[in-house]
């Protein structure tokens, strides 16, 4: 791309690595999917970086690619998009290349949730992130030790670079992608709900516009014959109707197939029609409990009335769109014995079609208020970043639940939802070919059978393990050797870069942070409205 703006002096050499998954290691899942779990931001600097006048080598780590070849030894500064799974891969990184001179930059949802942790181990650590934050770094482009900058613009970003601005980083993604290949878009911003677990439920909703969407749709259109587009809007179809006229506006039926996470409360039937005229064809909506958080899905009942309700509008939806997944969330405060598990277990039976995804209840640092309230309570473990990907470790203790007979409910209801019958079940209710072998895959992948034996793996290291116990207990915050092991074995040879102290971290940071008195506003920029503020770090990022 040309150098349309020049407003700095030198062109940087400028890395950006978006890192998808935490090791090497891939399942067969991994394989076929990793590439399509690109996020956009991270292509939307490379645009913005570019245009700025900059080289820019931007990178999708999926797992196959060796990070210390495809990132250019000279970068003079790097930008490191992580989730928190990633946070030791990232550290190891930033530490490595600021050895070898580079300035380093850390966003995405790791940055917005441990920016006090993360600010130990780069020189610039990005909450929101619009073109005048990033602008800010490029001028300053210094380093910041032993503390690195935390800045964030006062709200998300009013625009994205257009598809075809980013095309060229999205083709070098989807080229990664064997099998099926999903193009990452978003049409807005925050949610209007407010499920006190969610980044998003204190972030007003924005649509990024409509004109645009059809824009990039028509875009995508000139660029491959059957596209999937993989939204990535926080809870997407929030204004319906104007995303469905986006589309119908300028894709033709039949051209376009699309994926979406939504609330049931917006998949009514007349949606529904809409949704599968418009080749929607996977939809994710959260169900998460039996027993709280019921406006997602719409309904004021619990218990089994809910499981029966739900499970009617999952086999609604299914009669509509053939790739259905349902997101539950275990361990809540709500839940007690062995009923929420049992009523999952009748849910699966209910609605056989679907796939179920299980999270662990996670505190994602400054993620969500509701962590507040864990972090008071001390329930708050200080799992390593590596294990907090909803699966790996639930790093707070339940209030209801032993670790034991937690562990044994959920071996017994993962074991449950990926058994050959559930399978086979799941296999009979789908329609379509694909949708029936993805399930099959999931099932049989790191997303079904590979759960069961992890956590099966943790459930006989409670009784095995005294030190497991103990740091699950919140008794020993010395992580036990298995944790540690894992840490080493997924970082490989980036191990050696790890900075010390960089496994641990303070679980209670959030707390401690706006437990100060002087929080300071973090609107109070100091370049007027919409520049980047410096956030100190016992401010509040916004969430
Ligand atoms: C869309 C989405 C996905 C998509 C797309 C993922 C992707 N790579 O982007 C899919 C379905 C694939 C997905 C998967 C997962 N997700 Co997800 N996902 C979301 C969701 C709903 C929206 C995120 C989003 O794109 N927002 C739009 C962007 C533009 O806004 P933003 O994220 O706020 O980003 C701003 C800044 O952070 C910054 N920024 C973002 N990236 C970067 C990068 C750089 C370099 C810089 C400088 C700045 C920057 O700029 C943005 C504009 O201000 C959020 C929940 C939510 N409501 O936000 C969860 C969320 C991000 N996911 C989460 C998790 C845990 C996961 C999984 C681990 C779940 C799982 N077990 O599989 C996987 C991990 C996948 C992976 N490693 O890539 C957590 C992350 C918590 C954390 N701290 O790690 C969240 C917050 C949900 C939660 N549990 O609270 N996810
Ligand atoms: S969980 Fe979903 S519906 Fe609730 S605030 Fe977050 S994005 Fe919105």
């Amino acid at each position: 791309m040309g150098r349309r703006l020049q407003p700095f002096e030198i062109t940087l050499e400028i890395g950006i690595v978006d890192l998808v998954t935490k090791n090497p290691r891939r399942s067969l899942y991994g394989r076929i999917m990793n590439a399509n779990l690109a996020s956009i931001m991270p292509q939307a600097l490379a645009v913005w970086g570019e245009e700025a006048g900059h080289d820019v080598q931007y990178v999708c780590y999926t797992g196959a690619e060796d990070l210390l070849r495809e990132i250019p030894a000279d970068v003079e500064l790097l930008f490191i998009g992580a989730f928190t799974e990633a946070a030791q891969l990232a550290y190891a990184l930033s530490n490595l290349f600021r050895q070898r001179g580079a300035i380093t930059v850390l966003g995405g949802p790791h940055a917005r949730c441990y920016p006090e942790d993360a600010q130990r181990y780069f020189d610039y650590v990005l909450g929101f992130t619009d073109r005048q934050v990033l602008h800010e770094v490029l001028e300053e482009c210094a380093p910041s030790r032993p503390l690195g900058r935390v800045l964030s613009a006062s709200r998300q970003p009013a625009e994205l670079p257009s598809l075809a601005a980013r095309w060229k980083f999205v083709e070098a993604t989807l080229a990664k992608s064997p099998v099926i290949k999903f193009v990452p878009m978003i049409g807005s911003l925050g949610c209007p709900y407010t499920c006190s677990f969610c980044i998003d439920s204190t972030v007003d909703y924005q649509p990024l516009g409509f004109g645009a969407l059809s824009e990039d749709l028509a875009f995508l259109l000139t660029k491959l014959r059957d596209p999937i587009v993989g939204w990535h809007d926080p809870n997407f179809g929030v204004r319906f109707d104007d995303y469905m006229d986006a589309i119908e506006a300028v894709v033709p039926p039949g051209r376009m197939r699309h994926i979406a996470e939504s609330s049931l409360s917006l998949l009514s039937e007349p949606h529904l029609r809409r949704l599968r005229q418009n080749g929607f064809k996977a939809l994710l909506p959260g169900i998460e409990s039996w027993f709280a958080l019921g406006n997602k899905s719409k309904t004021r009942h619990t218990g089994m009335d809910k499981v029966r309700q739900c499970a009617e509008h999952v086999n609604l939806l299914l009669r509509y769109v053939p790739y259905v997944q349902t997101n539950f969330v275990l361990g809540l405060d709500s839940d007690e014995g062995p009923e929420p598990f049992e009523l999952t277990k009748k849910f699966i039976d209910l609605a056989p079609g679907a796939f179920p995804a299980y999270s662990l209840l996670s505190a994602f640092g400054r993620a969500a208020p509701m962590n507040l309230d864990y972090q008071r309570a001390d329930r708050v473990l200080p799992f390593p970043f590596a294990f907090l990907n909803n699966n790996h470790a639930m790093n707070v203790r339940p209030v209801n639940y032993s670790w034991v007979e937690f562990y044994d409910r959920l071996v017994d209801l993962t074991s449950y939802s990926f058994s050959w019958q559930a399978i086979g079940r799941r296999l009979g209710a789908t329609r379509e070919t694909i949708p029936r072998w993805m399930n099959v895959v999931r099932a049989m992948s790191s997303e079904g059978w590979g759960r069961i034996a992890y956590h099966t793996t943790i459930r006989s290291l409670l009784d095995t393990d005294p030190s497991v116990r103990g740091f699950m207990e919140g008794e020993d915050d010395r992580l036990p050797a298995f944790y540690q092991a894992r840490i080493r074995r997924d970082l490989g040879e980036l191990y050696a870069h790890l900075p010390a102290g960089a496994v641990m971290h303070d679980p209670n940071a959030y707390l401690k942070s706006v437990g100060d008195a002087h929080v300071t506003p973090l609107h109070s920029s100091r370049r007027g409205r919409g520049a980047a503020a410096a956030v100190p770090v016992n401010s509040p990022l916004p969430n």
